[in-house]
Protein backbone atom coordinates (compact mmCIF):
# COMPACT_ATOMS: atom_id res chain seq x y z
CA UNK A 1 0.00 0.00 0.00
CA UNK A 2 0.79 3.68 0.16
CA UNK A 3 0.50 5.39 3.43
CA UNK A 4 -1.01 8.92 3.02
CA UNK A 5 -3.04 9.71 5.93
CA UNK A 6 -2.64 10.03 9.58
CA UNK A 7 -4.78 7.03 9.89
CA UNK A 8 -2.42 5.02 8.20
CA UNK A 9 1.00 5.81 9.90
CA UNK A 10 -0.84 5.34 13.34
CA UNK A 11 -2.75 1.91 12.39
CA UNK A 12 0.80 0.59 10.69
CA UNK A 13 2.96 1.46 13.68
CA UNK A 14 0.16 -0.10 15.93
CA UNK A 15 0.33 -3.36 14.19
CA UNK A 16 3.61 -2.68 13.76
CA UNK A 17 4.49 -2.65 17.47
CA UNK A 18 2.87 -5.80 18.14
CA UNK A 19 4.31 -8.41 15.72
CA UNK A 20 7.50 -6.86 17.40
CA UNK A 21 6.49 -7.19 20.78
CA UNK A 22 5.45 -10.86 19.90
CA UNK A 23 8.80 -11.67 17.98
CA UNK A 24 11.17 -10.16 21.21
CA UNK A 25 8.88 -12.51 23.51
CA UNK A 26 9.37 -15.73 21.26
CA UNK A 27 13.40 -14.81 20.92
CA UNK A 28 13.67 -14.81 24.73
CA UNK A 29 11.20 -17.75 25.45
CA UNK A 30 13.19 -19.88 23.08
CA UNK A 31 15.49 -21.75 25.60
CA UNK A 32 16.78 -25.45 25.23
CA UNK A 33 14.16 -27.85 26.12
CA UNK A 34 10.93 -25.83 24.62
CA UNK A 35 8.99 -27.08 21.69
CA UNK A 36 8.21 -24.92 18.72
CA UNK A 37 4.50 -25.16 19.57
CA UNK A 38 4.73 -23.74 23.14
CA UNK A 39 6.38 -21.11 21.42
CA UNK A 40 3.66 -20.69 19.14
CA UNK A 41 0.81 -20.78 21.87
CA UNK A 42 2.48 -17.56 23.73
CA UNK A 43 2.02 -15.44 20.16
CA UNK A 44 -1.83 -17.05 20.22
CA UNK A 45 -2.36 -15.58 23.19
CA UNK A 46 -0.47 -12.42 22.69
CA UNK A 47 -2.60 -11.84 18.98
CA UNK A 48 -5.83 -12.46 21.19
CA UNK A 49 -4.99 -9.86 23.90
CA UNK A 50 -3.77 -7.26 21.49
CA UNK A 51 -6.93 -7.55 19.59
CA UNK A 52 -4.79 -8.65 16.66
CA UNK A 53 -4.93 -11.53 14.17
CA UNK A 54 -2.54 -14.06 12.52
CA UNK A 55 -1.62 -13.30 9.10
CA UNK A 56 -0.47 -17.18 8.08
CA UNK A 57 -3.90 -17.94 9.87
CA UNK A 58 -6.13 -15.51 8.72
CA UNK A 59 -4.63 -15.47 4.72
CA UNK A 60 -3.15 -18.56 4.20
CA UNK A 61 -5.24 -20.69 6.55
CA UNK A 62 -1.15 -22.12 8.17
CA UNK A 63 -1.19 -24.49 11.01
CA UNK A 64 0.38 -21.79 13.16
CA UNK A 65 0.05 -18.28 14.48
CA UNK A 66 3.45 -17.85 13.22
CA UNK A 67 6.59 -19.51 10.89
CA UNK A 68 9.32 -20.86 13.57
CA UNK A 69 11.95 -22.42 11.40
CA UNK A 70 15.27 -24.50 12.87
CA UNK A 71 18.36 -25.35 11.27
CA UNK A 72 18.14 -26.74 8.08
CA UNK A 73 14.26 -24.83 7.59
CA UNK A 74 15.02 -21.32 6.36
CA UNK A 75 11.03 -20.16 6.64
CA UNK A 76 7.23 -20.72 6.65
CA UNK A 77 8.58 -23.73 9.35
CA UNK A 78 5.07 -25.43 11.27
CA UNK A 79 5.34 -25.20 14.86
CA UNK A 80 5.21 -28.84 16.37
CA UNK A 81 6.82 -30.60 18.93
CA UNK A 82 10.02 -30.18 17.90
CA UNK A 83 12.18 -29.40 21.12
CA UNK A 84 14.65 -27.08 21.06
CA UNK A 85 18.13 -27.62 21.18
CA UNK A 86 21.26 -25.44 22.43
CA UNK A 87 23.29 -24.13 19.36
CA UNK A 88 19.96 -24.33 16.83
CA UNK A 89 19.53 -21.58 14.51
CA UNK A 90 16.08 -20.98 15.07
CA UNK A 91 14.05 -17.96 12.65
CA UNK A 92 11.38 -16.59 14.31
CA UNK A 93 8.32 -14.89 11.35
CA UNK A 94 5.49 -12.85 13.14
CA UNK A 95 2.94 -11.30 10.77
CA UNK A 96 -0.80 -10.34 12.00
CA UNK A 97 -3.13 -7.64 11.12
CA UNK A 98 -5.31 -4.90 13.25
CA UNK A 99 -8.04 -2.97 12.15
CA UNK A 100 -7.10 -4.23 8.49
CA UNK A 101 -3.35 -3.14 8.59
CA UNK A 102 -0.81 -5.53 8.56
CA UNK A 103 2.58 -6.05 9.34
CA UNK A 104 5.44 -8.53 9.61
CA UNK A 105 8.69 -8.95 11.38
CA UNK A 106 11.23 -11.85 11.27
CA UNK A 107 14.48 -12.75 13.27
CA UNK A 108 17.19 -15.47 12.78
CA UNK A 109 19.27 -15.77 15.99
CA UNK A 110 21.20 -18.63 17.88
CA UNK A 111 20.25 -20.60 20.71
CA UNK A 112 23.16 -20.20 23.76
CA UNK A 113 26.60 -21.08 22.02
CA UNK A 114 26.43 -21.73 18.69
CA UNK A 115 28.73 -23.02 15.53
CA UNK A 116 30.48 -19.48 14.91
CA UNK A 117 29.24 -19.51 11.08
CA UNK A 118 25.50 -19.13 12.15
CA UNK A 119 26.68 -16.02 14.31
CA UNK A 120 28.17 -15.12 11.33
CA UNK A 121 25.13 -15.34 8.52
CA UNK A 122 22.46 -13.54 11.54
CA UNK A 123 25.21 -10.93 11.63
CA UNK A 124 25.46 -10.51 8.14
CA UNK A 125 21.53 -10.64 7.75
CA UNK A 126 21.20 -7.49 9.85
CA UNK A 127 24.38 -5.77 8.17
CA UNK A 128 22.82 -6.74 4.63
CA UNK A 129 19.35 -5.43 6.49
CA UNK A 130 20.73 -2.27 7.11
CA UNK A 131 22.77 -1.73 3.72
CA UNK A 132 19.27 -2.25 1.94
CA UNK A 133 17.37 0.43 3.88
CA UNK A 134 19.95 2.95 3.05
CA UNK A 135 18.56 2.35 -0.63
CA UNK A 136 15.31 2.24 0.44
CA UNK A 137 14.50 5.86 -0.97
CA UNK A 138 11.61 6.92 -2.88
CA UNK A 139 12.52 7.58 -6.39
CA UNK A 140 15.04 5.55 -6.37
CA UNK A 141 15.29 1.80 -7.88
CA UNK A 142 14.10 -0.98 -6.14
CA UNK A 143 16.55 -3.24 -7.29
CA UNK A 144 19.01 -1.04 -5.65
CA UNK A 145 17.92 -2.15 -2.67
CA UNK A 146 18.40 -6.49 -3.72
CA UNK A 147 21.81 -5.03 -4.88
CA UNK A 148 22.92 -3.78 -1.78
CA UNK A 149 21.99 -7.04 -0.35
CA UNK A 150 23.97 -8.90 -2.51
CA UNK A 151 27.09 -7.28 -2.34
CA UNK A 152 27.20 -7.24 1.68
CA UNK A 153 26.33 -11.41 1.46
CA UNK A 154 29.57 -11.54 -0.82
CA UNK A 155 32.02 -9.13 1.16
CA UNK A 156 31.51 -11.65 3.59
CA UNK A 157 31.89 -14.72 1.21
CA UNK A 158 28.69 -15.55 1.83
CA UNK A 159 25.34 -15.74 -0.71
CA UNK A 160 21.93 -15.00 -0.79
CA UNK A 161 18.91 -17.10 -1.13
CA UNK A 162 17.36 -15.97 -4.81
CA UNK A 163 14.30 -17.68 -4.85
CA UNK A 164 12.78 -16.23 -1.43
CA UNK A 165 11.98 -12.11 -1.49
CA UNK A 166 10.70 -9.26 0.61
CA UNK A 167 6.90 -7.92 -0.91
CA UNK A 168 5.03 -4.94 -0.32
CA UNK A 169 2.58 -5.20 2.62
CA UNK A 170 0.07 -2.85 4.02
CA UNK A 171 -3.83 -4.06 3.51
CA UNK A 172 -2.70 -7.32 3.15
CA UNK A 173 0.20 -9.67 4.11
CA UNK A 174 1.64 -9.52 0.61
CA UNK A 175 1.03 -7.27 -1.92
CA UNK A 176 2.48 -5.24 -4.42
CA UNK A 177 5.37 -4.88 -5.11
CA UNK A 178 5.57 -8.21 -5.39
CA UNK A 179 9.37 -9.08 -4.48
CA UNK A 180 11.96 -7.12 -3.22
CA UNK A 181 15.20 -9.77 -4.48
CA UNK A 182 17.83 -10.45 -2.71
CA UNK A 183 20.10 -9.81 -5.49
CA UNK A 184 19.71 -6.92 -8.74
CA UNK A 185 16.98 -8.12 -10.81
CA UNK A 186 18.15 -6.44 -14.20
CA UNK A 187 15.06 -6.43 -15.57
CA UNK A 188 13.12 -4.65 -12.43
CA UNK A 189 13.42 -0.85 -13.04
CA UNK A 190 10.25 -0.21 -10.64
CA UNK A 191 11.04 2.81 -8.66
CA UNK A 192 10.21 3.57 -4.89
CA UNK A 193 7.30 5.72 -4.04
CA UNK A 194 6.57 8.05 -1.16
CA UNK A 195 4.48 6.31 1.43
CA UNK A 196 5.44 3.11 0.17
CA UNK A 197 4.78 0.30 2.93
CA UNK A 198 7.84 -2.50 2.33
CA UNK A 199 8.32 -5.79 4.00
CA UNK A 200 12.27 -6.14 3.36
CA UNK A 201 13.94 -9.62 4.64
CA UNK A 202 16.86 -10.89 3.00
CA UNK A 203 18.13 -14.02 2.96
CA UNK A 204 21.85 -14.88 3.55
CA UNK A 205 23.24 -18.56 2.76
CA UNK A 206 26.49 -20.11 3.32
CA UNK A 207 26.39 -22.01 0.08
CA UNK A 208 23.21 -23.14 -1.79
CA UNK A 209 21.10 -20.34 -3.57
CA UNK A 210 17.80 -21.54 -3.64
CA UNK A 211 15.28 -23.38 -1.28
CA UNK A 212 12.84 -26.37 -1.84
CA UNK A 213 9.63 -27.07 -0.42
CA UNK A 214 8.93 -29.97 2.28
CA UNK A 215 6.45 -32.05 2.09
CA UNK A 216 4.48 -31.01 4.81
CA UNK A 217 3.31 -27.72 1.43
CA UNK A 218 4.80 -25.31 3.39
CA UNK A 219 8.05 -25.63 4.61
CA UNK A 220 11.05 -23.94 2.89
CA UNK A 221 14.52 -25.81 3.21
CA UNK A 222 18.50 -26.37 1.91
CA UNK A 223 20.02 -29.72 1.85
CA UNK A 224 23.40 -28.60 3.28
CA UNK A 225 23.27 -24.49 3.67
CA UNK A 226 22.52 -22.49 6.52
CA UNK A 227 20.52 -19.29 6.12
CA UNK A 228 19.74 -16.25 8.22
CA UNK A 229 16.75 -13.70 7.58
CA UNK A 230 16.40 -10.37 9.52
CA UNK A 231 12.86 -8.58 8.47
CA UNK A 232 10.91 -5.71 9.35
CA UNK A 233 8.07 -3.38 7.64
CA UNK A 234 8.63 -0.21 6.61
CA UNK A 235 7.19 3.05 5.31
CA UNK A 236 9.28 4.77 3.12
CA UNK A 237 9.53 8.65 3.34
CA UNK A 238 11.01 11.48 1.72
CA UNK A 239 12.32 12.13 5.32
CA UNK A 240 13.84 9.03 5.80
CA UNK A 241 12.09 5.31 6.48
CA UNK A 242 10.05 4.71 9.15
CA UNK A 243 10.61 1.00 10.81
CA UNK A 244 7.28 -0.07 12.36
CA UNK A 245 8.52 -3.37 13.77
CA UNK A 246 11.30 -2.44 16.20
C1 LIG B 1 10.04 -15.50 1.75
C2 LIG B 1 9.61 -16.67 2.70
C3 LIG B 1 8.68 -15.63 2.27
N1 LIG B 1 5.76 -13.60 7.07
C4 LIG B 1 6.07 -14.53 6.05
C5 LIG B 1 7.03 -13.88 5.05
C6 LIG B 1 7.74 -15.00 4.35
N2 LIG B 1 8.31 -14.61 3.14
O1 LIG B 1 6.37 -13.02 4.19
O2 LIG B 1 7.96 -13.07 5.70
C7 LIG B 1 4.82 -15.07 5.38
C8 LIG B 1 4.03 -16.00 6.24
C9 LIG B 1 2.88 -16.64 5.51
C10 LIG B 1 2.82 -18.11 5.74
CO1 LIG C 1 7.63 -12.58 7.58
CO1 LIG D 1 7.45 -11.16 4.74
Amino acid sequence: MIAKTEADFKALKEIGRIVASIRDELVQKTVPGVTTKELDDIAGEMFEKEGAVSAPKSEYDFPGFTCISVNDEVAHGIPGQRVIQEGDLVNVDVSGSKNGYFADTGISFVVGEGDEVLTKICDVAKKAFEAGLQKAKPGSKKSGIGRAVFQTAKQHDLTVITNLTGHGIGRTIHEAPDHIYNYRDTTDDELLKDGMVIAFEPFISTSEEEVFQKNDGWTYATEESFVAQLEHTIILTKNGPIIVTL
